[in-house]
């Protein structure tokens, strides 16, 4: 996992924030590791010594905000990198390689609106490519064509919603297709026919959120299988219940139970994917 330690950090330190315990790190040390991992470029790696990519990029701007530490950031250089990622149709590639991914126009757009940098790309071109990706589902897929996958919504909706563009989705259908993705245990898959997992208690449930169509979902039964999914004696949660734990379903399981309002959890943004009080604090201090 060296490659995409990063995200790791994002995962681990957001879910610790939710949890009201982003004091028990060492600040300064994961500054420090994170600014390592920043190129000429403006862009981020997953860890030191890596190539710098989106994913990343995103990851470290996301965990600084967390910090309240995003004035280390030289802000241009950050915001060039990624709208240099911005491709004549309005697509983003993830890097200099040019893989292109309805992924990476959310990361673009989430992480130039963290940066008040959104008017450094063309919005209109990029909300028009993330069109083009939606099937007659009501669903969105990576590229224009490709099936829809709860995680590619999460992404397509984030990013229209970061925009103001919320109206070109047809709630009533996506919504429809998002509500079917919960099977008898109660957890949510990705796609129909596949099994659930934790991790679409993000995906699926942030993006009903965006779409105010969440009532449509049995909140209680979901909220079940994520505690089903812990591992009560060394802490931790994993993809379905009785699996190993790791970091990314621990992070989406306690971001799913604060998107169901569980108790003793901070708030996050739907849309964001960064506690509430961290995006308030970002767009409302002056
Ligand atoms: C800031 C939260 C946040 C995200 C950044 C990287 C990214 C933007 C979004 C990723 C969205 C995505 C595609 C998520 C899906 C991940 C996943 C579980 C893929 C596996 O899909 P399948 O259908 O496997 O191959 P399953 O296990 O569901 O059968
Ligand atoms: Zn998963």
């Amino acid at each position: 996992m060296d490659h995409l330690r990063m995200n790791g950090a994002y995962w681990g330190l957001t879910a610790l924030d939710l949890l009201g315990k982003l004091d028990s790190v060492n600040v300064d040390e994961v500054i420090s590791w994170i600014l390592k991992c920043q190129h000429e470029s403006g862009g981020f790696s997953g860890n030191i010594g890596h190539d710098p990519h989106i994913l990343y990029t995103l990851s470290a701007v996301q965990v600084l905000a967390l910090f309240n530490k995003l004035d280390v950031l030289d802000i241009d250089k950050v915001a060039t990198y990624i709208t240099g990622l911005q491709n004549e149709d309005g697509s983003f590639s993830g890097d200099m390689w040019g893989e292109v991914d309805t992924r990476f126009s959310y990361i673009a757009i989430c992480c130039l609106s963290i940066l008040c940098c959104l008017d450094k790309i063309n919005v209109e071109k990029a909300v028009s490519y993330i069109l083009s990706c939606k099937n007659l589902d009501g669903g969105f897929g990576c590229t224009p064509g490709g099936e829809s996958h709860a995680g590619q919504i999460f992404c397509c909706v984030g990013a229209l919603a970061l925009t103001g563009s919320l109206h070109y989705v047809d709630k009533d259908l996506l919504g429809w297709w998002l509500c079917e993705r919960q099977v008898k245990s109660g957890g949510l898959n990705g796609r129909p026919e596949k099994l659930p997992d934790v991790c679409y208690s993000w995906w699926v449930l942030s993006s009903l959120i965006m779409i105010d169509r969440v009532h449509w979902i049995d909140k209680e039964k979901l909220v079940k299988f994520i505690l089903d999914c812990q591992d009560v004696e060394n802490g931790g949660i994993s993809d379905r219940p009785d699996d190993a734990v790791d970091v990314y379903h621990t992070y989406f399981g306690v971001a799913g139970l604060s998107l169901l309002n569980y108790p003793g959890l901070k708030a996050i943004d739907p849309a964001y994917a960064l506690p509430v009080d961290v995006v308030n604090r970002i767009f409302f201090s002056g």
